[in-house]
């Protein structure tokens, strides 16, 4: 089933007259009401006027996270905070993180844009959706969760965590489709085994995940311990969230809402802008939003687009499987982290030296963060139960500034290896193993 045939298999030429025409509402939108922008594209000597096709976004110049960063927290709404009916966030490159904004008009998109990617990957009335995303600021629960009812499937608003609660709702409220990270299914699957519960004898029949990368191994994986077919869908908060683009029958290759979202590909180094075809970082602008449009946007995700046919009847373009990042983003358990966020929460805190090393590692198939850091020599000398408290205090510091749980790792002064070239600050064993 299609859920919004006219748009999702649109004729091009026709989808391309709509987008432009979009795309001009768009840009004349941020131009008038986003004082920041309208001086940005002012030094570009670019405007509304400028849009005369579609091609013409390429004189313009990207936004980018800093931009956002600068502009917290609501410095680049288009729309008085009147007007705005839900905000959420995700993590910013310092302490501070991203604020992004919704009209009522922009929930009813985005609840329509969640419905096309659940009824691709398969989702009917008939189903029960298991929610085991985070509900909070993070746009992947509620983001889901509407334009699953929209859908007319059962929603079960679980939120993240507790995992042998999580089994024990599956079985007991016959759960047919798991929504969250596909790291965190293949940690419920274990936590199931381990019950005595075989997973794939549940009524569990589709995974709807997303939010972090993932390998077609992994896919593997988790559609034979499940006994369910897994698919992918890929969004972000500055854009909307969840509902930018999603799989449908034929895996690899996420359908993107064009009629919603202008695609590009550009080179990362030059910001040229690469064909079809060619691997790239993913630009996005946004052509309906009102409350927070991006004009291109980089979202720093490496894609490839693809515009042949695709044999599902959807006529939009196609991209690639996320396969990783331009910048130094982790994302541990579906949490975006930035070093340089641990890094200004270190510096803030008085006994510790500016040597630290963050490890990104797996316990099964959870992911954890662990953070070693240095003490001063005269802590170091010190008496434990001052170790112990400055231990909580970074541990509790790290929590609020990335809402997830670090370990903390006090060292002895000098233990870390010094590095003569680039401190490297980071491992990710789960990359390098
Ligand atoms: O992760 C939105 C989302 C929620 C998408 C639930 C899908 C499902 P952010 O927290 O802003 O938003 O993180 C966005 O996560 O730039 C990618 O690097 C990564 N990401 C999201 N989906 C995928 C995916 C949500 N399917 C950042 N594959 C993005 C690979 C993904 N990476």
């Amino acid at each position: 089933m299609i859920w919004d045939p006219r748009y999702e298999c649109m004729d091009r030429a026709e989808l391309q007259l709509i987008q432009l025409e979009r795309l001009k509402e768009t840009v004349a939108r941020v131009y008038d009401r986003v004082p920041f922008c309208r001086e940005l594209f002012d030094a570009y000597g670019v405007g509304p006027a400028h849009i005369r096709e579609i091609g013409d976004i390429r004189r313009f110049p990207f936004t980018t996270k800093e931009a956002l960063r600068d502009n917290y927290p609501y410095g680049l709404f288009a729309v008085p905070l009147k007007e705005v009916v839900r905000l959420h966030a995700s993590s910013g490159t310092t302490g501070k993180p991203v604020v992004v904004g919704y009209t009522r008009r922009d929930l009813d998109t985005w609840a329509g844009l969640i419905a096309r990617v659940a009824t691709q990957a398969g989702v009917t009335g008939d189903d029960v959706a298991q929610i085991y995303f985070g509900y909070g600021l993070f746009t992947g629960a509620f983001g889901l969760h509407y334009g699953l009812e929209r859908v007319g499937a059962a929603v079960v608003p679980v939120s993240a965590g507790n995992a042998e609660r999580q089994v024990m709702l599956m079985r007991d409220f016959g759960t047919t489709v798991l929504v969250g990270t596909p790291s965190y299914a293949l940690h419920l699957a274990e936590v199931a085994a381990e019950t005595g519960i075989d997973p794939a004898g549940l009524p569990v029949r589709l995974g709807l995940f997303g939010a972090e990368s993932w390998t077609e191994d992994m896919r593997a994986e988790l559609e034979r311990v499940w006994g369910i077919k897994a698919t992918d869908n890929y969004g972000l908060s500055e854009v909307i969230g969840p509902g930018v683009a999603g799989e449908c029958r034929y895996p690899g290759w996420m359908h993107i809402a064009e009629d919603h979202f202008l695609v590009e590909i550009i080179d990362p180094d030059t910001g040229a802008v690469l064909d079809c075809g060619q691997e790239g970082e993913l630009v996005i602008t946004t052509l309906t939003k009102e409350a927070f449009p991006v004009i291109r946007y980089r979202t720093r995700d490496i894609s490839v687009l693809d515009r042949t046919p695709c044999p599902c009847g959807r006529t939009t373009a196609r991209m690639r499987k996320v396969t990783g990042r331009t910048d130094d983003m982790l994302i541990v358990s579906g949490v975006n982290v930035f070093p340089s966020q641990i890094e200004s929460v270190l510096m803030s805190v008085d006994g510790i030296a500016p040597h630290y090393q963050i490890i990104v590692d797996k316990n099964g198939f959870l992911d954890y963060l662990e953070v070693r850091v240095e003490l001063t020599q005269e802590l170091f000398t010190g008496q434990f139960r001052d170790l112990e408290a400055l231990e909580v205090k970074i541990r509790r510091r790290l929590n609020s500034v990335l809402s997830l749980n670090a370990r903390v790792r006090l060292l002895e002064p000098r233990s870390l290896e010094r590095s003569t070239g680039k401190a490297r600050r980071v491992i990710d064993r789960r990359v390098e193993s």
